[in-house]
């Protein structure tokens, strides 16, 4: 423990001062999204809650005045007796439950895409100016192996970019369903040219901006305490592990007090992070709102979430759980660099921290090990494979 304490040089990758430029000063609306999950949740709350709750408070309030000024005893002396009117109570049964429906279906859509860690995977196969069949290993757990043309998605990578294909348009799909599914083009891509093929059932995102989402390439795990809390890496050494606790008001800006932590987590951008959450003796709550993630740290349990952030910079959460007295003063802070900045900082904590690996423990490391320098989406597949 006393290493932990010790070791960590402060802040993260980025320094202090690389804060805040997402946050408006006064704003009321939420914190800009980033992840494609988090707009899906923004468009829910904007265009289905707030337009309903507005609705309803708008029908009340005027139900109420013309209550109040129809039905008054001045306006309306003489009021009728009756008590019970069927079509009334049957339309003010029926439309609440209706209101219900609307809010249920899609936030049960996006319950379970929080809860489901995404299992997508990516081949990459180069192209020879001959080949026009591209085989994808359908072999995923039961129940999740890719039945429906939008669970693949095709792209060529070539010298002009990375270009996403057309289903149809630019490709058929053959053996949806069965181990194998076969890509296959009319006009075979040229030398050279890759072809990405991405598989799976977890979609997120709206619109143009859907996408399967990428299996996990990597793990932090979360642990709440009286007041602060503990990050470990498991995939880079048993040792790598850090206390993140409120940086000082002395230390924060007027801006971050209350925000920033001295130790910040640490994440590559673009990757699917799975988060793992526990707690030393109280529940906790690790919540991030601009990834739309939030969940319990309890005491003897370990609950699981993911996140794939789009854009780098440092974001800002706090614990969701009144947990005690110093509640209000275990605040979180995740800094998103690119991967190569992500493997320094690594390779920097690994140093601080005394972490011991071997050359081949160092190589297997996700995203950084040199036997990993492959593209995140190999690693899901090598992931996938390893369960199997
Ligand atoms: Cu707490």
């Amino acid at each position: 423990m006393k290493k932990i304490l010790a070791a960590v040089s402060g802040f993260g990758a980025l320094g202090a001062g690389a804060a805040l430029a997402e946050r408006t000063q006064g704003g009321v609306a939420m914190l800009p999204a980033n992840s494609a999950l988090a707009e899906e949740v923004h468009f829910f709350h904007n265009w289905i809650l707030m337009p309903i709750i507005t609705g309803i408070s708008l029908f009340v309030l005027a139900l109420l005045l013309w209550v109040i000024f129809r039905y008054n005893s001045k306006a309306n002396p003489n009021p009728r007796k009756f008590s019970h009117n069927t079509l009334v109570e049957i339309v003010w049964t029926a439309v609440p439950i209706l209101i219900l429906l609307v809010i249920a279906l899609p936030s049960f859509d996006l319950l379970y895409k929080e809860d489901v860690v995404p299992d997508g995977k990516q081949v990459a196969i180069e192209g020879d100016g001959q080949t026009v069949d591209f085989v994808f290993p359908n072999n995923f757990a039961d129940g999740r192996t890719v039945v429906r043309p939008r669970h693949v998605e095709v792209y060529l990578e070539s010298s002009s970019g990375f270009q996403k294909l057309a289903h149809r348009a630019d490709y058929r799909l053959a053996g949806l369903g069965d181990p194998e599914v076969v890509v296959e083009f009319e006009t075979p891509p040229a030398a050279g040219d890759s072809v990405v093929i991405r598989g799976g059932r977890s979609l997120i995102g709206r619109g143009d901006r859907k996408q399967i989402a990428m299996a996990p390439t990597m793990t932090i795990k979360a642990v709440g305490r009286q007041w602060g809390w503990n990050y470990t890496y498991p995939e880079y050494g048993g040792d790598f592990e850090f206390l993140s606790d409120l940086l000082p008001e002395d230390q924060a800006t007027p801006e971050t007090w209350l925000l920033d932590v001295d130790n910040r987590v640490v994440v590559p951008v673009g990757e699917t992070i799975r988060v793992t959450t526990t707690a030393t003796d109280v529940i906790h709550s690790w919540a991030m709102p601009a990834f739309a993630v939030k969940i319990d740290a309890v005491p003897g349990r370990i609950n699981e979430t993911w996140f794939a952030a789009e854009r780098e910079g440092v974001f800002y959460g706090q614990c969701s759980e009144i947990c005690g007295i110093r509640h209000a003063y275990m605040p979180i802070a995740v800094e998103v660099v690119s991967r190569e900045r992500f493997c320094e900082w690594v390779g920097e904590q690994q140093t601080a921290l005394g972490v011991e690996r071997t050359a081949e423990e160092k190589a297997a490391e996700p995203l950084c090990g040199s036997s990993t320098a492959v593209t995140r989406m190999a690693d899901a597949a090598d992931i996938l494979s390893e369960e199997d």
